[in-house]
């Protein structure tokens, strides 16, 4: 007798008729306390209370010229902006995001595989881990549009489907990221409540929402007691400074009118504990570029 695949319980309720927040039923930094790693104690602490991470000066001023060639390169080539991995923006058609650059690109390759990099990812993640998602996000200037107030995670759950909250982004400076030009806002604390958004996913949701998310947006109601509740961070810094943050951050950045690009590297790792499901709250999965189905951890 054939039983029907066992349906991995959906802790996250979202997508539904309303709003509803959760309290987060999972951990922050599953390494025990004192596992060796890039990271100090200190740092986990505050990652485990903020959800967050700075890290200034990751890449040395050499290196940040190495990626910001092979940004500049894969931008120019028309290969890559014939690509359905290239995500324009709206208004200009300038290339916005390039998902997957660590499959299209050796060079973001070997940045995911250093270990300041995915040292400090296994650290967080207690475990070994596999990319989930990377991209470039571009924001050139004179109006690159931002990217609205939402979890990744909420995003990920409902059409990627990761169970839990196991899975940290990096986001890597390869400008200055100046306090004008549409930097990363993180309100500090959010990761520990989930909020499900209301509204059903729609078909095909990525070929709009990559551009502008509209379904899993929280209402004007929750961001406020958001706010109020933790705080907004505007994240600066030179290139070659990181970020890290928790999948489950509220967080958006503004839009970019000034003449200088905000230009960053996102590398999302994913626990090999917390591997790809269905989609807890859309009708199709995903294309694998968005949302990986290759588990194979990164050595
Ligand atoms: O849907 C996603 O996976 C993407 N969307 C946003 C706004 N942030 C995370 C990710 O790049
Ligand atoms: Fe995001």
């Amino acid at each position: 007798m054939t039983t029907a695949p066992e349906r991995t319980a959906d802790l996250y309720p979202t997508r539904g008729r309303t709003e509803v927040a959760t309290p987060r039923q999972d951990s922050v930094v599953w390494s025990p306390p004192g596992t060796p790693g890039p990271f100090g104690p200190g740092e986990l602490a505050a990652f485990e209370r903020d959800g967050f991470a700075a890290v200034d000066g990751l890449l040395s001023a050499e290196e940040v010229l190495t990626y910001r060639a092979e940004l500049d390169r894969l931008i120019a080539d028309p290969a890559v902006r014939g690509d359905e991995r290239s995500i324009v923006e709206p208004a200009s058609g300038e290339i916005r995001s390039v998902f997957e650059v660590h499959r299209l690109s050796e060079v973001f390759a070997g940045l995911v595989r250093d270990p300041r990099v995915v040292g400090r990812a296994r650290q967080i993640l207690g475990s070994d881990v596999y990319v989930h998602q990377s991209r470039i996000n571009v924001k050139p200037g004179f109006g690159a549009s931002g990217f609205y107030w939402h979890s990744d995670f909420e995003t990920w759950h409902a059409e990627d489907g990761l169970p839990r909250m196991r899975t940290v982004s990096v986001s890597i400076a390869l400008t200055d990221n100046l306090d004008t030009n549409g930097g990363l806002m993180i309100m500090p604390g959010s990761h520990l409540t989930f909020l499900g958004c209301a509204g059903a996913t729609p078909k095909d949701n990525y070929k709009r929402s990559l551009q502008m998310q509209e379904a899993g947006t929280p209402s004007d109601e929750a961001l406020t007691g958001f706010a109020d509740r933790h705080g907004i961070r505007l994240f600066t810094g030179r290139a070659g400074s990181a970020t890290w943050f928790d999948c489950n951050c509220m967080h958006g950045s503004g839009d970019n009118i000034t003449p200088y690009p905000r230009s960053n590297v996102f590398i999302v790792f994913n626990s090999v504990e917390n591997a790809a499901v269905e989609p807890f709250a859309a009708p199709v999965r995903r294309p694998e570029f968005i949302g990986a189905r290759d588990f194979t951890p990164v050595r």
